[in-house]
């Protein structure tokens, strides 16, 4: 006699970790990539077919024509808080769930971004770099001497929950001076806890000793910071960047490492990435890391467990944990 499972089918179309599968499975059959591969949207249309639900992360553009191509689909949970991969609208129209991972990576993201300004600010990378190529003879005064960051201004664009974060550790642990720019001003409540004082994209540019770009990537974002948006910085400043890849004009701000217009970058995420634009790979006043801003185990642990209950919730009880959108 054959049998047909009755049970819904889920992707998981990146490699996560071994116990997120096993709590999928409890309630789906469920394929997953172990290779972690990262598909061509004709691949992964071709692996939702007669799929419910899927666990995608920033790699996985989710549009109207994948969306059209998986009529079954139903729910859609990313592995990160950030989700321009998703065209949200077209979710939406198709009556397609979407779902992100918001706080769970709040604090260890914020601890990334003041990992990556201090870096930045005291020349860490440049100077390992200088020790490992046996150049270091003798100790000097002004050795990779760089910018203070204690009692500094920092400059925040973009105030959700981890431009916060980032702002109480500047404000409460090293004394910083801070200043943020959102499209929205937070609550005067809020502004106290984080001590920090609301300006113009302006007097941003032009009053923070570090910068640090902490908004999501849309069309109105894109390009925030290009040559003009450098031109109005100090020339001691230093701008981090652990929001998204396009954010930056990645060309311009090389430039400007290489002329010195500003003193140095620290940079986490890029246009086109995982490729990152060669005139960065040459300057040395950055610091370049692959996206690992959220990366601690219990964080990307976290995550993946958050997008697994994401599915779990709504597919078998039709509410989702951290939903995005409203489907009928
Ligand atoms: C993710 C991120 O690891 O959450 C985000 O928005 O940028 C990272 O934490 C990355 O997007 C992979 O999905």
């Amino acid at each position: 006699m054959s049998s047909v499972s009755s049970r819904a089918s889920v992707l998981v179309s990146r490699s996560v970790f071994p116990e997120v599968v096993e709590r999928l499975r409890e309630h789906f059959d469920v394929q997953t990539n172990d290779e972690d591969a990262v598909w061509s949207p004709a691949e992964l249309a071709a692996r939702l077919q007669g799929k419910k639900g899927v666990l995608t992360t920033g790699s996985e553009r989710v549009d109207a024509a994948l969306l059209a191509a998986c009529p079954q689909l139903k729910i859609v949970a990313n592995i990160a808080v950030g989700y321009n991969n998703f065209d949200v609208p077209a979710m939406t129209a198709a009556g397609v769930l979407a779902t992100n991972t918001p706080d769970v990576l709040t604090e260890t993201t914020a601890d990334f971004g003041f990992a990556l300004l201090m870096a930045t600010a005291r020349r860490i990378s440049e100077s390992e770099h200088f020790l490992r190529a046996g150049q270091w003879n003798q100790w000097r005064l002004d050795l990779f001497a760089g910018a203070e960051v204690h009692g500094s201004t920092l400059g925040i664009l973009g105030m959700g929950r981890i431009g916060q974060a980032i702002a109480r550790r500047g404000a409460h642990g090293f004394g910083m001076k801070v200043i943020y720019h959102n499209r929205s001003r937070l609550d005067a409540a809020t502004e106290a806890e984080c001590k920090a004082r609301y300006v113009d994209k302006a007097e941003l540019l032009s009053s923070a000793d570090h910068l640090i770009l902490v908004l999501p990537y849309s069309a109105e974002s894109h390009h925030a910071i290009g040559a003009a948006e450098i031109a109005q910085m100090k020339p001691t400043a230093t701008l981090v960047n652990i929001a998204r890849g396009g954010i930056v004009d990645d060309a311009a701000l090389a430039v400007a490492l290489r002329e010195k217009r500003i003193a140095a970058a620290g940079l986490d995420v890029y246009e086109g990435e995982p490729k990152v634009h060669p005139d960065l790979l040459t300057v040395p006043n950055v610091v370049l890391t692959p996206h690992i801003a959220s990366a601690t185990i219990a964080t990307r642990k976290a995550m993946a467990n958050l997008a697994a209950d994401n599915v779990i919730a709504f597919l078998t009880t039709g509410r989702a944990v951290t939903p995005i959108n409203t489907v009928a």
